[in-house]
């Protein structure tokens, strides 16, 4: 992304209403007009009480979380990884979602993580079984390899070392109005959303980056 200070919230893709019936309008609004923005603020908020670390870009903040001055490290990390995780978020759905993954995507997956169906169960369990406030995430490792699993709050796969190619908020602000206590009725919706051009474009960029 590269993404540096000062952050601002970009307009999405598609309209608010463009998910439904998967996800309202509603969420969709308050969670990027309210939430997100919350976590761009703050983030900025941060970065202005620690101007040396205004030169740094998203990704090399959140990358080296353990470096950064005390004062603000508890910040940058729930904040600016909002922003990171949010601005992936939005990027990962579209109205015009297909079904399944093709391609370089589909045969890592296979190959990877045995079937399109074990990677959605173990996915699905992933999300299910955080506890609390968090995301589900597919991602890449150190070997490009293929891996999901789960960060807590607004922790990054970035300070894991891994490379965040899909990834799901499972905060209760994600799907409350819609779903109340129903987490896996949203999961279960949330796959008719995914932007499988965009991720397959991600996992591409994962095998030419080093990380
Ligand atoms: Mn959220």
């Amino acid at each position: 992304m590269g993404l540096r200070y000062p952050f601002s919230l970009a307009a999405l893709a598609y309209d608010y209403k463009d998910l439904e019936p998967h996800i309202d309008e509603a969420t969709m609004r308050i969670h990027h007009t309210k939430h997100h923005q919350a976590y761009i603020d703050n983030a900025n908020k941060a970065l202005e009480e620690a101007p040396e670390l205004q030169v740094y870009t998203l990704e090399e903040l959140l990358s080296n979380l353990s470096s950064l001055p005390e004062s603000v490290r508890t910040r940058l990390q729930n904040n600016a990884g909002g922003h990171f995780n949010h601005t992936l978020f939005w990027l990962m759905m579209t109205p015009h979602a297909s079904e399944l993954p093709t391609g370089k995507l589909a045969d890592a997956i296979n190959a990877d993580l045995g079937s399109f169906a074990a990677f959605k169960e173990s996915f699905n369990k992933a999300a299910q079984t955080r506890f609390g406030s968090g995301w589900a995430w597919l991602c890449v490792n150190k070997d490009k390899k293929l891996v999901v699993t789960s960060s807590g709050n607004q922790d990054t796969p970035l300070a894991m070392g891994l490379f965040p190619i899909l990834g799901l908020d499972v905060w209760e602000h994600a799907y409350y109005l819609k779903y109340q206590n129903k987490r896996m009725d949203y999961v279960t919706a949330w796959w008719s959303t995914i932007n499988w051009p965009f991720v397959t474009e991600l996992y591409e960029k994962s095998l030419r980056t080093s990380f």
